[in-house]
């Protein structure tokens, strides 16, 4: 079914899950500061302790083991390992922490996957400008090479950064994620785009500085829903799908794979809507002077959770926004059930169609998906059954896509390995296969059945191997 070298993962984040907000010397992040503000996070939750994982790792390798992944994905927290986003002063302690996760898996015979940033900028570099500040793509590609240097030796896949789309648009433009700005129709497109520029520079640095040497592969986690027109026959409904698609996995799988430029339907809707309201153009160009942003991934990294129907229209009146820029609203099918947190319409075979797309769009790349999961909300059920058919239909997705489509798909991670702080959710939405009492100073993981189901799968097609 699946090749014998198929990457078996689940995920966490850095800040989801370690809590240890200030322990051994960790600056703060801007995820720190956005929590304690208050207003933004259900039930005034915050991440200060979350699963305690920067205590209780070894609780983690035992889930980990337990469900015999081949692969973790992890996430390193920036200002953990430089506190003040530089690299002039190092946290030593962090660099041991982190030491010690790769040391152990590797010893067990678990790949990490590292991503280098999910969503948690050192707050010392907010107050320089955060994301809409062009040098923070400098501080990144530092970091970058700090982290290749000192772990890459160890770590053969890497994510630079996390869903760049999330950052820029729940953090800048909806305010809802840290740093929390309100700026519709103008700074996530700069932070867009500087993270395209960090992204490209710590690509070109691992090529010239690392690749020989350390022999692995580098990319950046995209995320996008599945898109398709909802009157499959109206031209209207089929160029709005493709438009929303270009404002989404466009917007940064486009200069990647394709042209080292934004997609054309993108610049034309941002800039017709400028012209409109006498602004120059909000969406920046990329610099001749800089390191290209085509071919700066080594594969395609993907987190699909869910799918929408699209249609002409949305915006936001007069003034400037996103949304009005895309001219394109999202529907549910009525068909499509709604399990725990409210966007998540469960469409296994959304990735399947997302997976021909990516194939077909942007030259058969390798293709992991990153991250792909199911929530619950509510009263705690451990017997989740739901969930565990959920993953069942969704790998059987994913082969579908290996053996009918040939989608060059080399693993699937499930998001996530715990329970843990869900952003501006908070504790209130569970992703797990395990959970983890919050209630208990010990934050006792229980395997969910989902995660005895995951378990099996992997095993299944580890061993029916020949
Ligand atoms: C992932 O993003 C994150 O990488 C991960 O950290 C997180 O735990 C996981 O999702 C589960 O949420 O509230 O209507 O504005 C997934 C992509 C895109 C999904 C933004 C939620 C917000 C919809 N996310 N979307 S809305």
């Amino acid at each position: 079914m699946f090749p014998r070298d198929f990457a078996w993962g689940a995920g966490t984040a850095a800040y989801q899950i370690e809590g240890g907000w200030q322990a051994d010397g960790k600056g703060a992040s801007i995820w720190d500061t956005f929590t304690h503000e208050g207003g933004r996070v259900f039930g005034e939750q915050n991440g200060d302790e979350a699963c305690r994982s920067y205590e209780l790792w070894d609780e983690d390798l035992k889930c980990i083991e337990t469900l015999g992944l081949t692969h973790y994905r992890l996430s390193l927290s920036w200002a953990r390992l430089l506190p003040d986003g530089n690299t002039r002063h190092v946290n030593q302690k962090g660099v041991e922490y982190y030491n010690k996760v790769i040391d152990d898996l590797l010893a067990c015979n678990v790949s990490p996957m590292v991503t280098l940033y999910h969503f948690d900028l050192p707050q010392a570099l907010q107050d320089q400008g955060g994301w809409k500040s062009a040098g923070t793509a400098t501080l990144f590609d530092s970091y970058a090479k700090f982290c290749f240097h000192t772990f890459g030796g160890r770590v053969k896949l890497w994510i630079t950064i996390n869903e760049p789309y999330v950052c820029a648009k729940l953090g800048h433009e909806d305010g809802t994620h840290a740093p929390g700005l309100k700026e519709p129709g103008t700074a996530a497109y700069l932070v867009g785009h500087n993270m395209l520029r960090a992204h490209a520079m710590a690509w070109h640095s691992y090529d010239s500085l690392y690749r020989a040497q350390q022999e692995g592969a580098v990319s950046l986690a995209i995320n996008s829903d599945w898109l398709e027109p909802l009157n499959a026959g109206c031209a209207e409904d089929i160029a709005a799908t493709e438009r929303l698609l270009a404002f989404t996995l466009g917007w940064f799988a486009w200069p990647v794979f394709v042209t080292g430029d934004y997609p054309e339907v993108m610049r034309s809707a941002i800039d017709a809507q400028s012209e409109k309201s006498g602004y120059s153009s909000r969406l920046p160009s990329f610099s001749k002077d800089e390191p290209a942003i085509l071919g700066t991934a080594d594969f395609f990294a993907l987190n699909y959770y869910t799918s929408r129907k699209v249609k002409q229209g949305g915006g936001c009146g007069e003034k400037l926004c996103m949304k009005s820029d895309r001219d394109a609203g999202e529907v549910l099918d009525p068909s499509w059930p709604i399990c725990g947190v409210s966007w998540l319409a469960v469409v296994p075979q959304g990735l399947r169609k997302l997976l021909k797309y990516i194939k077909n769009n942007f030259n058969n790349p390798a293709v992991y998906v990153t991250e792909n999961g199911f929530s619950q909300v509510g009263r705690l059920q451990t017997e989740d059954v739901q969930r565990a058919e959920f993953y069942k239909d969704t790998i059987a997705e994913v082969a579908k896509a290996l053996q009918e489509d040939e989608v060059n798909v080399r693993g699937y991670f499930a998001w996530s390995l715990l329970d843990n702080f869900e952003w501006a959710d908070g504790f209130s939405v569970r992703f797990g296969l395990y959970h983890v009492d919050f209630a208990d100073a010990k934050r006792k993981r229980t395997i969910y059945r989902s995660g005895r189901e995951y378990a099996k799968i992997i095993s299944k097609n580890r061993c029916g191997q020949s």
